[in-house]
């Protein structure tokens, strides 16, 4: 396979709401993500991800856009986007975009003029069926709660929504549409943007007569087709959004010879904490399935595809809250889950604020909850009994807020991201966990990240190094070899708050430690014990 940019590069999301204001309303803006690229080149990220910057009237936080070549007023202007552009170029660092096409917001011009008129051109770039008002289609659910379904009085016809009924799904088996969208993404890449995250890509194939959402049967030909339009001769990174992807799925995405995409997100790891469908219903992580999960997609894709990895995202919890120790060995776990992840093969995300060990901020009332699934997600469990604590739990340990809060900057009131009221709150824990902090403390997370990053720029192993799961260790350690070229690192790290013991010396002795993050000088792979969240590198002899 021919060795691309973006397989040794590491990408940095932006949740550009929350990230930096730079003008007092509380709402993060692109002049504030301007002012801040000289630390994200002092972590020595390849690329940001940026979460929807587009005009939206924000039902989902951009996640619902009403014009794909405007810029959202409260984030600046055009000029402001050609700015960050440029200067991101200037640190060598690349500028993904989120493609939301799934849907469009019901604000979006194509959207009023498809719902005043049943004959208008636009009608068919969405999805409308008869029915009456108490008999909906089908009985396909929104992922955000309720039917998928919308009657529209005036016509007497549904609408169909996969997420919130402002967010109606465009129809891809439109021609016009399709073309409209490829014509989109060629602008944004004339403009000097380098790919695409691609918002549930998975979907847009869906048939909803035959109750077919995710995966459907013109899924691929559409990316093709998309690719031939908008991608082809151009050196992008694109990365889809992929809920329901199996490993050989992936292959059909990722396999550079079926020119569609370069990766994508796949959440095998991310439900294994869920019990049944709904990620409210939490269960314990079981270490084992997640060594086997891991260790799967790192083997199975072979030279045929390429991963992406993360623990983070703006919808989930954070790591450290979720599977580290946010507490105690708060710091220890934040560079566990970074030694793990960032040895592994793929492409690495890091999502605003994992790099300084960010924590979930857990809420005691429904009047703090921004997020607009978890406040539907309220609605339809007060309704079927559950109590109010029982609501909290879940949202506390799986809401999309908690990822949200405020980026923490330094110790100033709101943690320096504004001098306003911030549109939502910041973690009270922002005197301690901060920007300023980390960077003044040569042991913090942020330098953990920092050499990670490094590591991956300077050591092919790392890149492209084979993978093998070790077996032979405690249930709660993680520990994995990669080879390359003769030469073999190994990894490991205990998640939990226990000692552990390995006996890994069949591997080879530790020639050298390459990280450690209990600081270590010297490492055995005979008889080690390890401390709790303790995580290390070495090369082997
Ligand atoms: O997320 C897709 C999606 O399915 C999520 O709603 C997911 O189920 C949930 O958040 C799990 O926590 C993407 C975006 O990342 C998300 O922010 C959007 O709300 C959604 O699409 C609709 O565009
Ligand atoms: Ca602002």
């Amino acid at each position: 396979m021919e060795k691309k940019w973006w397989q040794s590069i590491v990408v940095y999301q932006i949740y550009p709401r929350s990230f930096q204001d730079s003008n007092g309303d509380g709402i993060g803006d692109l002049p504030g993500i301007i002012r801040r690229l000289d630390y994200l080149q002092e972590l020595g990220v390849g690329a940001i991800w940026l979460s929807p910057v587009y005009q939206s009237p924000n039902d989902d936080n951009g996640y619902d856009i009403s014009d794909y070549l405007a810029i959202m007023e409260e984030f600046g202007t055009m000029t402001d986007m050609d700015i960050l552009i440029a200067e991101a170029k200037k640190r060598k660092i690349a500028i993904i975009m989120d493609l939301v096409v799934n849907h469009s917001s019901d604000e979006h011009q194509w959207f009023i003029e498809a719902k005043k008129d049943k004959n208008s051109p636009y009608r068919d770039y969405y999805i409308w069926r008869d029915g009456t008002p108490d008999k909906a289609p089908n009985d396909i659910g929104s992922i955000f709660g309720g039917s998928a379904w919308e009657y529209d009085e005036a016509s007497g016809q549904y609408y169909f929504h996969l997420f919130s009924k402002k967010q109606p799904d465009l129809n891809w088996e439109n021609e016009a549409l399709r073309q409209e969208v490829y014509r989109m993404m060629n602008t944004w890449l004339d403009k000097g943007i380098a790919g695409f995250r691609m918002d549930v890509i998975d979907l847009i194939g869906k048939v909803p007569d035959e109750n077919i959402t995710g995966n459907g049967p013109k899924l691929h030909d559409y990316l093709q087709e998309m690719h031939q339009k908008t991608l082809k001769g151009r050196d992008t990174l694109t990365v889809g959004e992929t809920w329901g992807a199996t490993t050989d799925v992936a292959k059909l995405y990722s396999n550079s010879k079926r020119q569609e995409l370069s990766m994508v997100f796949q959440f095998e790891h991310i439900g294994l904490d869920q019990e049944g469908y709904e990620k409210w219903d939490l269960k314990d992580l079981d270490l084992l399935e997640l060594k086997e999960v891991l260790s799967k997609w790192q083997t199975e894709l072979g030279n045929e595809g390429w991963n992406s990895l993360f623990w983070n995202n703006h919808d989930l919890p954070r790591i450290v809250s979720r599977w580290g120790n946010d507490q105690e060995y708060r710091v220890e776990s934040a560079k566990l889950f970074a030694i793990l992840l960032h040895s592994m093969k793929g492409t690495p995300y890091i999502y605003q604020g994992e790099e300084i060990g960010m924590t979930n901020c857990p809420v005691t009332d429904f009047s703090e909850i921004d997020d607009i699934e978890s406040r539907n997600m309220i609605q339809e469990r007060l309704a079927k009994g559950y109590t109010k604590e029982e609501i909290l739990t879940s949202i506390n340990a799986k809401g999309r807020d908690n990822a949200r809060t405020p980026m923490q900057w330094d110790d100033t009131e709101n943690a320096g991201f504004t001098t306003g009221n911030p549109w939502l709150h910041v973690n009270p824990n922002y005197k301690e966990i901060n920007v300023k902090a980390a960077l003044q403390d040569p042991n913090s997370v942020f330098y953990t990240y920092q050499k990670m990053i490094r590591l991956r720029k300077e050591y092919d192993v790392v890149v492209w190094g084979d993978y093998h799961l070790i077996q032979d260790v405690p249930i709660e350690v993680f520990a994995f070899t990669r080879t390359y070229q003769g030469e073999t690192w190994m990894t490991v790290a205990n998640i939990s708050d226990r000692l552990q013991e390995i006996d890994v010396c069949g591997y080879g002795e530790a020639a050298e430690v390459i990280i450690s993050n209990y600081n270590r000088p010297t490492i055995s792979t005979c008889c080690q014990v390890l401390e709790p969240y303790e995580a290390f590198i070495v090369k082997l002899a």
